[in-house]
C-alpha cells in the first residue's frame, strides 16, 4: 500500500516535471527573454549565477567557464557541490530536483544563502529544458556523481562514478538548435559579463576559456581590489583629477554596500549601480541615496574649509561631472521595478546608502585634503559652465529654438502626427538628404540632412554642445529635450534612423551621433528607438534586371545568377561610394522602404562597457583610440554599443 502510494507520487511528480519543462520549451522567451543571441548567452549567466551565489555565501573561490568546439559550455566551481541525497518528501536526489523543478534552481535550501543574484532567477532547470543535452558532475563527501539529461528529460539516473578530493559542481550543456535561432557564442559578450562579475565579487577568480579555434585562449579575471579596480578600468584613458580612488565597504543591517569613485578631467558622468550583481540601469533607491549624500557631503566639506567664495553652492550635476563611480549593494529581498525590471524599489536602502556614503566620503575628504580640493575645484568649474549654459539656453528658449515651437528649416517633416508610426532619417550630407526627401514616403518619414561632422560631445561642455547648429536642429526635430530635461514621452518619432555613407567618414559620423545619443538622450537607445540604415554596397545590372547587394558575397551570388539567365547582354557592377550616387527611387527601394529595407537596432549590452568604448573612441588621447579601433573594428562595424 505504502509502496503503491509512493509510486503514484512518483508518477504525478514526473508528469508535473514534464509539464513544467514543456512550458519552458513552448515559451522560452518568457523564461530567458529571447531565443536569439541574448537568450543564448543568458543560459551561461544562469548557470554561472548559481556558482556566484555559492561564492557570495563564502563557499566558492573559483569559477571556470569553457566554450567548447560546437558551442557547448562547461561551468565548474569549487563550491560545496549540489546536494545529492534524497529530498525528504520528494524522494529524489537534490540535484535532480534542481535540474527539473522550475524556480527552485539551486536554492531549495533558502537558509543557505544570504543574497542571490540572477536577473530572471529562473534557475538551472530552465537551462536544462532548453539544452539538447546537459550533464552534471558533482564532487561531494569524497565521492563523484554524474547525471545526464536530454531536453530536460533525465536519460541517466544519478550515479556514483568514483572518488573525489575536494568539492564542487560541474555543469555542461549544449543549447538546443530546435529552440535557439543563434547558436554561436560571442567571446566578447561572455568576457565582458564575466569580467564584470569578477569586479563585483572581490577576490573571486573567474576563468574564461575558448577551445573553438586551434589557438585556444584563456583569460583570468580576479580583482582583489574589487570595485576600486573596476573604476580604474572604467576610467581608462581619461586623466584623473586625484590619484587615490575613493573606496569603501560597509555592512549595514539593510545591505552590504561597496562603492568606488574617482574624478577625471572629462565632462560626462559614468555612474553604474548594481544590486546583487545585476546592473540596475534604471537606478532606484540606492542611487538616490548615493546622489543625495555626494552632493551634501561635498558641499558641507567645502563650506567648512572655506573653499567656496561668498554664497557658492554645488548642484548634484556639478558634483557628478567627470565622475566615474560604481556602487554595488547586496540586498536580501530586492524589489525590482521599472520597465526593464532594473530599478531598485526597496525604500530602506536609500537611507542605508546615504548614511554610509556620508560617513565614508567625509572621512576620505578629511584624510585627503589635496584630493578634496582638486575635486571641488573640478565641480566649481562645472558649476560655472552650467551657469553659462543656462544663459545660453535661456537665449535659445527665447528664440524658441530648443523647446518645441519652430522646427528646424532643413527638416522635411512627415505629415502624420503619431510618433509611434513616424520615423526620422538623419542623413549625412545635403545631396543625399535631397535624394532622401524625394524618395521617401512623406506620410510617415521625415528627413533631416546633417552637414559634415557633428560636434564630438565627448570633448565638449554642455554650453558648447547646445550652441552647435547641427545638434540644435536634431534636438528640436526630435522634440524631447536633452539630459535631465529629456522626456521620452515627447519624442516625435519612435524610429530615429542614422543613414551615412558606407565609408570611413560615414562610420565616424555615425559614431559621433551614437556618442551624442548615448550621453545626452540615453533612453532613446535603451528603449530601442535608434537604428542604423543599411544602404547597399553594389548594384548589379543586366539589361533591364537590376539587383542590389549588401555584401561582397551577395554581389558575387547575384552576378552568378544573372549570368546563368538568358540573353547576351553584359553584366555591369556599380560600387556605391556614397548615398549621393543613388537616385531617389533607388534610395527608397534599397534603404528606406519598410517592405524591403534592413535596419539595425542599436542596443546597449553593458552600459559600463559602452562608457569605456565611447571614452576611448572619443576622448582626448589619440593612441588609445587608434589601438581601440584596430582591436575592435568588428565592434564598431556592428554598432552593438
Ligand atoms: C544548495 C545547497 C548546497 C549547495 C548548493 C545549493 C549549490 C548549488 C550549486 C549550483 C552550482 N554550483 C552550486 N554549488 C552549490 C549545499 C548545502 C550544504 O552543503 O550544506
Amino acid at each position: 500500500m505504502a509502496d503503491q502510494q509512493k509510486g503514484n507520487d512518483y508518477t504525478s511528480r514526473q508528469i508535473q516535471v514534464l509539464k513544467g519543462l514543456e512550458a519552458v520549451r513552448k515559451r522560452p522567451g518568457m523564461y530567458i527573454g529571447s531565443t536569439s543571441a541574448r537568450g543564448l548567452h543568458h543560459l551561461v549567466y544562469e548557470v554561472v549565477d548559481n556558482s556566484i551565489d555559492e561564492a557570495m555565501a563564502g563557499h566558492c573561490t573559483e569559477v571556470h567557464v569553457t566554450i567548447h568546439p560546437g558551442d557547448s559550455i562547461t561551468v565548474i566551481d569549487d563550491g560545496r557541490g549540489i546536494p545529492v541525497d534524497l529530498h525528504p518528501t520528494e524522494k529524489i536526489p537534490g540535484v535532480e530536483l534542481a535540474m527539473t523543478t522550475l524556480h527552485a534552481g539551486g536554492k531549495f535550501d533558502k537558509n543557505s544563502y544570504k543574497v542571490s543574484g540572477g536577473l530572471h532567477g529562473v534557475g538551472v532547470s530552465v537551462v536544462n529544458a532548453l539544452s539538447e543535452w546537459l550533464e552534471v558532475e558533482i564532487h561531494r563527501g569524497g565521492k563523484r556523481y554524474h547525471q545526464r539529461y536530454a531536453r530536460g528529460v533525465k536519460t541517466k539516473e544519478l550515479e556514483e562514478i568514483g572518488s573525489a578530493k575536494g568539492s564542487g559542481t560541474q555543469v555542461s550543456f549544449k543549447p538546443d538548435p530546435e529552440i535557439f535561432t543563434e547558436l554561436t557564442y560571442n567571446y566578447d559578450t561572455l568576457a565582458s559579463r564575466l569580467r564584470e562579475l569578477a569586479f563585483l565579487n572581490k577576490g573571486l577568480k573567474i576563468v574564461l576559456r575558448d577551445e573553438r579555434s586551434d589557438e585556444e585562449t584563456e583569460e583570468i579575471y580576479k580583482y582583489d581590489g574589487g570595485l576600486a579596480e573596476f573604476v580604474a578600468y572604467l576610467r581608462g584613458a581619461r586623466s584623473a583629477v586625484h590619484d587615490k580612488i575613493i573606496y569603501f565597504e560597509a555592512s549595514r543591517p539593510e545591505a552590504e554596500i561597496e562603492l568606488a569613485m574617482q574624478y577625471d578631467s572629462g565632462f560626462s558622468e559614468n555612474t553604474h549601480t548594481f544590486v546583487n550583481n545585476i546592473n540596475t540601469h534604471e537606478g532606484g533607491t540606492h542611487l538616490t541615496g548615493f546622489k543625495a549624500a555626494l552632493t551634501r557631503t561635498i558641499n558641507d566639506y567645502a563650506r567648512k574649509n572655506n573653499i567656496f567664495k561668498k554664497d557658492e553652492n554645488l548642484s548634484g550635476d556639478d558634483v557628478r561631472e567627470g565622475l566615474t563611480c560604481v556602487l554595488s549593494v547586496k540586498v536580501m529581498e530586492p524589489q525590482f521595478e521599472g520597465q526593464t525590471k532594473t530599478k531598485l524599489g526597496n525604500s530602506e536602502i536609500r537611507g542605508a546608502v546615504e548614511a554610509a556614503v556620508n560617513e565614508h566620503l567625509a572621512i576620505f575628504l578629511d584624510e585627503n585634503p589635496k584630493a578634496a580640493k582638486a575635486l571641488i575645484e573640478k565641480s566649481l568649474q562645472a558649476a560655472r559652465a552650467r551657469e553659462a549654459a543656462r544663459k545660453a539656453r535661456d537665449l535659445a528658449r527665447k528664440k524658441s529654438a530648443l523647446e518645441g515651437g519652430v522646427l528646424p528649416g532643413k527638416l522635411a517633416d512627415c505629415s502624420i502626427n503619431d510618433p509611434a508610426l513616424s520615423e526620422i532619417y538623419l542623413v549625412e550630407g545635403d545631396s543625399a538628404g535631397g535624394s532622401a526627401k524625394q524618395g521617401r514616403d512623406r506620410s510617415f518619414q521625415a528627413i533631416l540632412p546633417l552637414k559634415g561632422k557633428i560636434l564630438n560631445v565627448e570633448k565638449a561642455r554642455i554650453d558648447k554642445i547646445l550652441s552647435n547648429d547641427e545638434i540644435r536642429a536634431m534636438v528640436t526635430a526630435i522634440g524631447a529635450g536633452i539630459r535631465d530635461d529629456f522626456d521620452i514621452e515627447k519624442c516625435r518619432y519612435h524610429k530615429i534612423i542614422i543613414m551615412t555613407d558606407a565609408d570611413v567618414d560615414g562610420a565616424h559620423i555615425r559614431t559621433l551621433l551614437l556618442t551624442f545619443f548615448f550621453r545626452q538622450m540615453r533612453e532613446l537607445i535603451e528603449q530601442g528607438y535608434i537604428y542604423i540604415a543599411q544602404p547597399p554596397l553594389y548594384r548589379v545590372q543586366k539589361g533591364k534586371t537590376e539587383r542590389y547587394a549588401y555584401t561582397e558575397e551577395e554581389r558575387d551570388r547575384e552576378v552568378k545568377t544573372l549570368s546563368n539567365g538568358k540573353g547576351s547582354k553584359s553584366i555591369s557592377i556599380q560600387r556605391y561610394k556614397g548615398l549621393g550616387e543613388m537616385n531617389p527611387d533607388q534610395l527608397w527601394k534599397t534603404t528606406m522602404d519598410p517592405e524591403s529595407r534592413t535596419i539595425l537596432q542599436v542596443t546597449v549590452q553593458s552600459a559600463a562597457e559602452a562608457d569605456l568604448v565611447f571614452s576611448r573612441l572619443m576622448g582626448d588621447e589619440v593612441e588609445p583610440r587608434r589601438q581601440f579601433i584596430e582591436k575592435n573594428a568588428k565592434y564598431v562595424r556592428n554598432l552593438d554599443v
